[in-house]
């Protein structure tokens, strides 16, 4: 910055110092004035896991919590931060691992097993390297980290052929790379691509260079900004107002390496319920009763598969949250089991405003307030600000105390039934104020285990407001029956807020370009940590047309989560209605092919409550070397992404237009997932121009009857027969869809989850695990299952093999099983591709070989 730009900053400065500062003291606090630039180290000391480093008055802490984890801690006044986290669990912050210091005339650092930090003394630039010599991290030592006042800001070089990922849910492009974003939760009604900042802060992403992949996370709650190479061409950079200088760099070099990291640092979704991979019905509002019970009955005589109901604001007696209005629901409780008996679970809204009705028997408010449960004004008394209900209180969900209290608030609906919950406009959304957010000055308190006690402003707490709403809503639910996985729903939260709620991107609209959008957000959600999330199927805002809606529901069918929900006001859209009789069969194929896929759906969760891998993975995650040129693959096939590891979903890069498309498919061999035949391939324009060496090349038909699948060669899918809600128990064989590999000596496997679906009691091995595996043999495929895993028992026994890719009957099947073989009868569908048999599972294990 030059003379001038510093006055300017100065006088800025103090004009925003002098206009926010009255009755903010919390703020000025944190906003302490000064200036600091790391430039040059001018002390330096090894510790057992890292280094520290003094640069004039700033004080820098690197640190390994792990061979492949590096944090960074900056003090610009030589004291560090405080070291709590909303975020970063308490055993990934404070683990750590031994290190070697490593130093010659121009640097200082260390190494671990896996990473070289060296620290260039003069100017200071901090470098972190893996041991094949990828650069994982450099700061510009042109522009050195500097704090002015309370705010920072930390520039990193970038490649020219770098790309970003994560960020939460913003709207735009699935790559970061030429856009900047700023975190500040906001009630972001209409938003559109280019609308930012959204409902979320997750102040964390992907560097993905040619294969090797690290990531960043600035755990700062303050309203902080990420900028990908729009200030500087060759730099990203990321920064905050206030709050603490604390990042984390967590090394792959697999993409799938640093997602597990990431929930290794900040946790994994925990198991949800079966329930919540049926198709969910939505709208605001269902109400009265009978319009509800109007919808479930209709649900299941069109039959359109579906576990649940949900119920929006209207619901409750004058939007106050916490009540049933009487009028409109006068046998609430009775319709809760009505909806119960049909199969259909019910989630309720809950919005954490609560009405401001002193002496007016409303329980959350009376309770809240002897409690001292709710948000401060500077002047100690309580925060007002008008939302829904009009006139409201918030409940200070930094402090501990409050959450637990507001968690007790759930015992009515859990006694009646109610199944989930849904938190809504918890960034927080204020009405008539042009912030649409509480004043910067409003005090919270933070009361914590893991945290010095004190009092924060709103700028500090905004960002992780929503977040700490659904801790206290899932800790709630969980306290009132610790044996049933709870179901939270939010709009907000915060870096590690995973860990208590699903997600949905807000409040989309009924357009194609929002139909287009919801692969890159939800993507982008599931890097960030967010496997479970949706978009409202058929947009919220405005009404979709026929072939949108159809579209939509087609697609959603392979997202996490499948919510079909609207705005008050707009036309119908249950999947009977606004459409042919053709678009309301084909809704329901894809919906039924939903629940047909629910063993390979909910094996992909346990695999994401278990190693924080997402359920909808960008191509790049699943093939980082995918494309020869070290592109991420999903840059070329903009809409596609995978469904678990194994099934690849083509929408077209532009669902409203009229064109066929290309997409390039990752090397290995795939197969049609609708007509089970091998794609041979083409070679089309882009191979003749060989950029797509290795890939194959399928050109695609924009029809609205197909939304095209793949299956990975190598690879077996676990399906069951129809049902029509998750309650229900399949009747017939387990159906494995074995997809060969497509040379022999290569990989081909699959597994199966399963439990109860609904309580924790998979923790003492009430669960089922299966492995599968298949091989090509000189006469032709062996099939593998192995023994069973865990002591949940099976709702078939058969297995219907499907071997896809069949082009002629097999000559000869025969079964080996607990020591014994014996000839099977064989099937051939040539329309699918595919040699079918039957075989009874014992659970013990067996072989079954495939004559061609
Ligand atoms: O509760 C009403 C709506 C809800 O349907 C929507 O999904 C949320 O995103 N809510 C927002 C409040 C008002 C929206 C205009």
């Amino acid at each position: 910055m030059n003379r001038a730009g510093h006055f300017l900053f100065v006088v800025f400065g103090v004009v925003f110092l002098a206009a926010t500062s009255q009755a903010n003291s919390a703020v000025d606090n944190q906003k302490k004035s000064g200036f600091a630039r790391l430039d040059r180290v001018t002390a330096s000391r090894a510790t057992a896991n890292g280094i520290e480093i003094k640069s004039g008055s700033a004080v820098l802490h690197i640190t390994a919590l792990r061979e492949d984890v590096i944090r960074v801690r900056v003090g610009a006044a030589g004291q560090l931060p405080e070291d709590a986290s909303w975020a970063v669990l308490a055993t990934a912050r404070t683990a750590t691992v031994n290190v070697s210091p490593e130093s010659n005339a121009a640097t200082v650092g260390f190494k671990t097993a896996k990473l070289h930090i060296a620290i260039h003394k003069d100017p200071l630039g901090i470098m972190v390297t893996d041991m094949a010599g990828h650069v994982i991290a450099e700061t510009l030592p042109e522009r050195p980290i500097e704090f002015h006042g309370a705010s920072f800001r930390v520039y990193m070089r970038s490649p020219a052929d770098e790309h970003y990922f994560g960020l939460g849910d913003k709207p735009g492009p699935l790559d970061r790379r030429n856009e900047a974003f700023t975190d500040w939760n906001t009630d972001a009604f209409g938003w559109q691509e280019t609308t930012d900042p959204i409902y979320k802060s997750i102040p964390y992403f992907i560097a993905f260079h040619k294969g090797v992949s690290a990531g960043i996370f600035l755990d700062n709650t303050w309203r902080a900004s990420f900028d990908f190479n729009k200030e500087y061409r060759d730099a990203y950079s990321f920064g905050s107002e206030a709050g603490p200088l604390d990042f984390y760099i967590l090394y792959g070099p697999e993409p799938k390496t640093v997602v597990e990291t990431w929930a290794w640092l900040t946790g994994t979704t925990p198991m949800p319920p079966m329930w919540s991979f049926g198709y969910q019905q939505s709208r605001y509002s269902y109400y009265p009763e009978a319009e509800v019970r109007r919808i479930a009955d209709r649900l299941r005589s069109e039959r359109i598969p579906a576990d649940v109901i949900w119920l929006d604001i209207d619901y409750q007696l004058k939007n106050r949250p916490f009540t049933v209005d009487p009028e409109r629901f006068p046998h609430f409780d009775q319709m809760i089991k009505d909806l119960k008996a049909q199969h259909l679970h019910t989630v309720v809204i809950t919005d954490l405003h609560i009405a401001d009705l002193p002496n007016a028997g409303y329980k959350p408010y009376d309770e809240g307030t002897a409690g001292d449960h709710f948000v401060k004004n500077p002047d100690g008394s309580t925060f007002v600000g008008v939302v829904w209900p009009g006139k409201s209180v918030f409940p200070d969900f930094t402090q501990k105390t409050s959450r637990d209290w507001w968690g007790t608030l759930y015992s009515d609906f859990v006694a009646k039934g109610v199944a989930g919950f849904w938190n809504d406009m918890n960034e927080p959304a204020v009405f008539e104020v042009a912030s649409k957010t509480m004043p910067d000055n409003v005090q919270h308190r933070i009361d914590e285990p893991g945290f010095a006690p004190r009092v924060a402003s709103h700028l500090e707490i905004h960002n992780v407001f929503g977040m700490e709403n659904t801790r206290g809503t899932f800790e709630g639910v969980l306290k009132l029956q610790p044996n049933v996985r709870p179901f939270v729903m939010t709009r907000a939260s915060y870096a590690g807020g995973q860990r208590y709620s699903s997600t949905w991107s807000g409040d989309n609209s009924a357009t194609w370009n929002h139909l287009r959008q919801t692969t890159p957000q939800l993507l982008n959600l599931g890097l960030s940590g967010f496997a479970m999330a949706g978009a409202d199927v058929g947009g919220f805002a405005g009404s979709p047309q026929p072939e949108l809606l159809t579209r939509w529901l087609e697609v959603a069918a392979f997202h996490p989560i499948d919510r079909d929900h609207t705005a008050i006001g707009t036309n119908p859209q249950e999947p009977w209605e606004n459409g042919t009789p053709e678009d309301v069969t084909l809704r329901r194929k894809y919906i039924e092919e939903r629940y047909r896929l629910l063993p390979y759906i909910y094996t992909t969760a346990e695999e994401m409550s278990r190693t924080g891998l997402p359920i909808m993975r960008p191509l790049f995650m699943e093939f980082p070397n995918g494309a020869p040129d070290g592109t991420p693959m999903d840059l070329a096939n903009t809409n596609s992404f995978l469904l678990g590891p194994n099934l690849l979903v083509a929408q077209s890069p532009f669902p409203d237009e009229m064109d066929d498309y290309s997409i390039a498919l990752p090397p290995q061999g795939w197969y049609d997932y609708w007509d089970g035949s091998r794609i041979e391939g083409s070679s089309g324009r882009k191979a003749i121009d060989n950029e797509l060496v290795g890939q194959t090349e399928v050109h695609l038909h924009r029809s609205v009857g197909t939304l095209p699948v793949f299956a990975r060669a190598g690879t077996i899918v676990p399906e069951q027969p129809l049902v029509q809600s998750t309650d229900e128990t399949p009747q017939g064989p387990l159906t494995l869809r074995v997809y060969p590999p497509t040379a022999s000596g290569n990989a081909c496997e699959g597994s199966m989850y399963l439990d109860d679906g609904l309580t924790y009691n998979f923790e003492k091995g009430e669960f089922l695990r299966m492995k599968f595996s298949c091989k090509l043999t000189a006469q032709g495929l062996s099939v593998m299952v192995a023994p069973r895993e865990g002591s949940f028992a099976p709702w078939w026994k058969m297995l219907s093999v499907e071997v896809y890719g069949a082009k002629k009957p097999a000559a000869s099947a025969t079964i080996a099983m607990g020591g014994h073989s014996a000839a099977l009868a064989t099937g051939f569908d040539a329309e699918h591709h595919r040699v079918t048999t039957l075989v009874s599972d014992d659970g013990k294990g067996l072989e079954l070989q495939l004559t061609y």
